[in-house]
């Protein structure tokens, strides 16, 4: 990850090294923020941002749900978020952020006051060029996925990540490159960042919003994507058995983009490579956000 020049904070750009908050602030010791992740992707046409009014819809959810209140539209944030992409260099990826910003000490975040800041970054790629290439080892963790009876699972709530960096290092530890999580019903949820699919017989399955997911973009797109192919995509609960037993698995996030899985708690998954439509997928998708596919056209905002 590679920092840029400024840093958007309640309407004004700062220096990066000068956008600071204080140690004792609400978020910092609670977890109380909902963020969001949003790619930008540089082609011929200028720099396109990938489908940010869902984005920010997604963030306007997560507030709603925390009763955070900005003092910013929806369409003022989308604005900001533009205005951050022009006013950096080299930008590919994006992390708007509302927190309680104000020194507090005790539980109770009412009337605590809320910062909002963008940042841009030049992250490259998520997981590391090899493993989109060539597939990631996953490790199903001990930890399981925070569920809907104690947390609003399908919100970006920055405290909720918690479990997700538990998840991540035990599989790294491990020697896997990424975890997936199971819920409360031991079904499969996703993993510590990205969705989770898989293949069987030429359909594809991927976990309903209801299994205490959160309800990816990229997710969202692929499912599009593969039913205009002529593939069935569906909603579903999704066993441990089905996913060592799929033809193909693969991830999808905003950071990670498609990502195939090879091998689950030392399974190989297929012949051990990444599978066929997984591919068809993962060019699918890079043509829709290099701006190739005029399709999807609607899906990228040029800045
Ligand atoms: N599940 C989780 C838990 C998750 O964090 C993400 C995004 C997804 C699924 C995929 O959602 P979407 O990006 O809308 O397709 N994870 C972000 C990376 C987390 C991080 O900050 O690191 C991301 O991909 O931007």
């Amino acid at each position: 990850m590679k920092s840029t020049e400024k840093i958007w904070i309640n309407g004004e750009f700062v220096k990066w090294e000068d956008a600071k908050v204080h140690v004792l602030s609400h978020a910092l010791n609670y977890g109380t923020g909902v963020f969001e992740g949003i790619r930008v992707y540089p082609n011929s046409n200028g720099k396109a941002i990938f489908r940010l009014k869902d984005h920010m819809r997604r963030f306007f959810d997560g507030l709603r749900v925390m009763d955070f209140h900005l003092p910013y539209t929806l369409e003022e944030m989308c604005e900001a978020v533009r205005e951050t992409v022009r006013v950096n260099e080299d930008v590919d990826y994006l992390k708007p952020c509302a927190f309680l910003a104000g020194e507090a000490v005790g539980l109770n975040p009412v009337g605590v006051p809320i910062s909002v800041s963008i940042t841009a970054v030049n992250m490259g790629s998520y997981l590391g060029k090899e493993i989109q290439e060539n597939g990631a080892k996953l490790i199903i963790s001990s930890w399981k996925r925070p569920w809907n009876m104690s947390s609003p699972a399908g919100a970006k709530i920055n405290g909720l990540y918690v479990t997700s960096c538990l998840a991540k290092m035990e599989a790294v530890k491990l020697g896997a490159d990424e975890a997936l999580m199971l819920n409360a019903q031991g079904n499969v949820a996703e993993c510590s960042g990205e969705n989770i699919f898989i293949i069987k017989r030429g359909k594809l399955y991927t976990p309903k919003t209801t299994d205490s997911i959160l309800e990816g973009i990229t997710r969202n797109s692929i499912i599009k994507l593969a039913r205009d192919m002529g593939y069935e995509a569906l909603e579903s609960e999704v066993s441990r058995l089905e996913v060592y037993t799929a033809d193909e698995v693969f991830m999808t996030g905003t950071a990670a983009e498609i990502t195939p899985v090879t091998m689950i708690d030392h399974r190989p998954i297929g012949d051990g490579r990444p599978g066929s439509l997984t591919r068809q997928l993962q060019e699918a998708f890079h043509n829709v956000v290099s701006g190739k596919d005029r399709r999807y056209a609607d899906w990228l905002e040029y800045v």
